[in-house]
């Protein structure tokens, strides 16, 4: 039986607002371990990685919550590098900084390519980013660009073998750095011209022969879709598109790991993002039509 593992990272420190530490409760009351389990799966959920609450911790000078954060990532890297071989994790956020641990987790155990899809590039670093919000950071971490305490405990794939999706927020200097690192980018202007089939496809060749993370933003998808997100922006995927690129990589059979992140039930309504996002985990994993 294929075996999945849940690990909740219920961390909002990465972030500007504050309550996506609520969201792997929420992705939880939105019955993905049951959904899971009627795809065939065997799930075990391993509970929540430890986060200190901001409220407890110094407000300390730098990086905002940077030694914190990176000591939960390191955590999480463990756990995840820890699974056996035959699990795909699914990690549930959490802001999107935990992705740092996640994947350097999963790049512990083997050589990935990474789809991360996402309203935006989180490719700043502490001297590009507007915000100091380390949520605005981690893809960048992961191709070895940023803080170095980050970057020496989580830079871990190549910049080629990565593909950012759904992208249509973009600070100036992290433009740059995305076009300098040579990471394949789709814009929301891409997904309209040549449509979400077609850039799936493209995302596969371009990663061929590698086993695939996945990395799913909430903020992705249409504000009217997924209200309960931090950082919303108008004109994301809608309900098909999302679907539509789930059940193609699915059925690529390529991959091995994924993070729902992002999910704010501060503000949400009636849990719907919770629930738009374990549809998609659903798709992903292999649920279809007929
Ligand atoms: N690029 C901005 C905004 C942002 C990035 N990720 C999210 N928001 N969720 C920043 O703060 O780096
Ligand atoms: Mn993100
Ligand atoms: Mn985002």
């Amino acid at each position: 039986m294929r075996r999945i593992g849940v690990l909740g990272m219920p961390m909002d420190l990465g972030a500007g607002r504050r309550g996506v530490d609520m969201g792997p409760s929420a992705l939880r009351y939105a019955r993905l371990k049951d959904g899971l389990e009627a795809l065939g799966f065997a799930v075990t959920d391993l509970g929540d990685v430890d986060v200190p609450v901001a409220e407890s911790l110094p407000p300390g000078g730098g990086l905002r919550f940077l030694e914190p954060i990176r000591e939960a990532c390191l955590t999480l890297k463990e756990r995840v590098a820890a699974l056996p071989e035959d699990t795909f994790p699914i990690v549930l956020g959490g802001d999107h900084s935990l992705s740092m641990g996640s994947v350097a987790g999963v790049a512990a155990r083997k050589e990935v390519g990474v789809i991360w899809v996402d309203a935006h590039g989180d490719f700043n670093t502490p001297e590009t980013s507007p915000s100091g919000n380390i949520h605005g950071m981690p893809l960048a971490v992961l191709a070895g660009l940023g803080h170095p305490r980050l970057v020496e405990a989580f830079g871990s794939v190549d910049p080629s073998r990565i593909v950012l999706i759904g992208v249509r927020s973009l600070d100036p200097g992290e433009r740059r750095l995305l076009g300098e690192a040579g990471v394949r980018v789709y814009t929301m202007h891409e997904v309209d011209r040549l449509g979400i089939a077609r850039i799936a496809e493209e995302a596969l060749d371009h990663l061929k022969g590698l086993p695939l993370h996945v990395s799913l933003d909430a903020d992705v998808l249409d504000p009217g879709l997924a209200p309960g997100v931090g950082t919303p922006v108008p004109g994301g995927l809608t309900y098909r598109e999302a679907h539509l690129l789930m059940e193609i990589l699915a059925q690529s059979g390529r991959v091995h790991s994924l993070d729902l992140v992002e999910v704010n039930p501060i503000l949400d309504e009636k849990n719907r993002t919770a629930e738009m996002m374990v549809g998609l985990a659903l798709s992903l994993l292999g649920k279809r039509i007929l």
